[in-house]
């Protein structure tokens, strides 16, 4: 059974200055974490890993071969690179020594070959044979088209495709909707968003929740929230309202208010599928199950403060909205503040070490056949026994 949730506290501060609540800005502080000597956790959610990478160098060369992997769809070596670029993220330090690597977890053989040829030659041979590869090169750019994954990349490339622009010209090549967009605004969407360009979203997003639901409440998410400090690929939010069953009808009301203003270039509306029967969710990365759209939205120029690239005075922006009910709030935020790898991490250490399952919905405790209600994400690290890590110590 799921536990009755008092939402008092959370509808009175809705209630008290803003309606639309927005979180406080902090500075950025480097929490170093850990020394050579100091013992590492394997779980991502207990390093924190800030933005400040010591060990760009090496990161960036296996985020290489997880990609590599990942357009391939093999799993294996591809958690074991993500696990490890993870782990030297989260060092207080540089690596300058094979030796120093020794005993970090999840630095395997491969992965040591990789940070031992930079050390050795400033670069990977292998990782440079991938850059070079025609394929790697071919998937990677059809799949930075919204709406093209892994298997449709492939499939165009196997049918000897090799640009963005051979593909819009074959008769027999059908683009979803999604697709056709998503070759639209490729020059815009492949280039990021700003941080901003983000706030500007922000504002906009605000400013619309207040004008259609002035009691509902809108939260950053996703890398933004982390403080990444550059570029993401999209700006994402959680919109809920205190009302019973009222966040079911927020997101249709936001695509309303944009589309009136013109400012809805793409929406494609997933209405909740939302079931308790249905959680917790034993699957990894499964997307859940409450109300979303993801969006391409025209952001003016006027509303950013650098002003936007090229004489339209517009850039699309991407833009992704989720519509939990109120009391399964604090997981939806703690899943999609991210980063993946961090929430994977949060899951299996759920799992593994508390007999628990954790999914963007629910948190369930399996020793004791029943879910533990939440109103904020540190009663979540509560529940499961971890210290609470900030959202900018998240980007695992
Ligand atoms: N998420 C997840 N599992 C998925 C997809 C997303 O746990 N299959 C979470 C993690 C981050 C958050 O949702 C938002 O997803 P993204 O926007 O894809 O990631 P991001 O961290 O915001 O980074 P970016 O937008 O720059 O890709
Ligand atoms: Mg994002």
């Amino acid at each position: 059974m799921m536990h009755v949730v008092d939402i008092s506290w959370f509808t009175e501060s809705m209630k008290e200055g803003q309606p639309v609540a927005m979180e406080t800005r902090h500075l950025i502080q480097t929490c170093p974490q850990s020394s050579p000597e100091s013992p590492v956790s394997p779980y991502a959610c207990q390093r924190r890993t800030t933005i400040e990478n010591k060990n760009k160098i090496f990161t960036d060369a296996l985020e290489v071969l997880v990609e590599r992997y990942e357009q391939s769809e093999i799993e294996g070596p591809c958690v074991a690179f993500r696990r490890a670029a993870s782990v030297l993220k989260s060092l207080s330090w540089s690596i300058e020594s094979v030796r120093s690597i020794e005993g970090l977890p999840y630095v395997g053989d491969s992965s040591r070959t990789v940070i031992q040829e930079i050390l050795q030659y400033g670069r990977s041979f292998e990782v440079e044979r991938i850059l070079a590869d025609e394929r790697y090169q071919t998937l990677k750019l059809f799949m930075s088209v919204f709406g093209v994954g892994p298997k449709t990349a492939d499939k165009w490339y196997r049918q000897g495709l090799r640009s963005l622009s051979q593909i819009l010209a074959h008769p027999d090549i059908q683009l979803n909707r999604m697709q056709q967009n998503g070759f639209l605004h490729h020059s815009d969407l492949s280039r990021g968003v700003r941080a901003d360009e983000a706030r500007a979203v922000e504002a906009l997003i605000v400013e619309t929740v207040q004008s259609v639901a002035p009691d509902a409440v809108v939260t950053l998410s996703g890398g933004f929230r982390r403080y990444r400090s550059m570029f993401g690929h999209d700006v994402d939010f959680i919109v809920t309202t205190a009302e019973a069953g009222g966040e079911s009808l927020l997101l249709p009301l936001i695509m309303e208010r944009l589309q009136e203003q013109g400012l809805l270039l793409f929406q494609a509306y997933n209405p909740s599928t939302f079931d308790l029967q249905k959680v917790p969710c034993r699957r990894y990365e499964a997307m859940d199950f409450f109300a979303k759209c993801f969006l391409i939205l025209k952001l003016e120029g006027s509303r950013v403060q650098g002003g936007v690239q090229g004489d339209r005075g517009w850039r699309a922006v991407r833009v992704d909205l989720v519509a939990p009910p109120i009391e399964h709030f604090a997981f939806t935020q703690l899943g999609w503040t991210g980063s993946r790898q961090f929430e994977r991490d949060l899951r299996r250490f759920a799992r593994t070490e508390r007999n628990m399952i954790l999914d963007n919905h629910a948190l369930y405790d399996k020793t004791k056949n029943q879910f533990l209600a939440a109103l904020t994400e540190k009663d979540i690290f509560a529940h499961l026994g971890l210290e609470y890590m900030e959202p900018w110590h998240r980007n695992a």
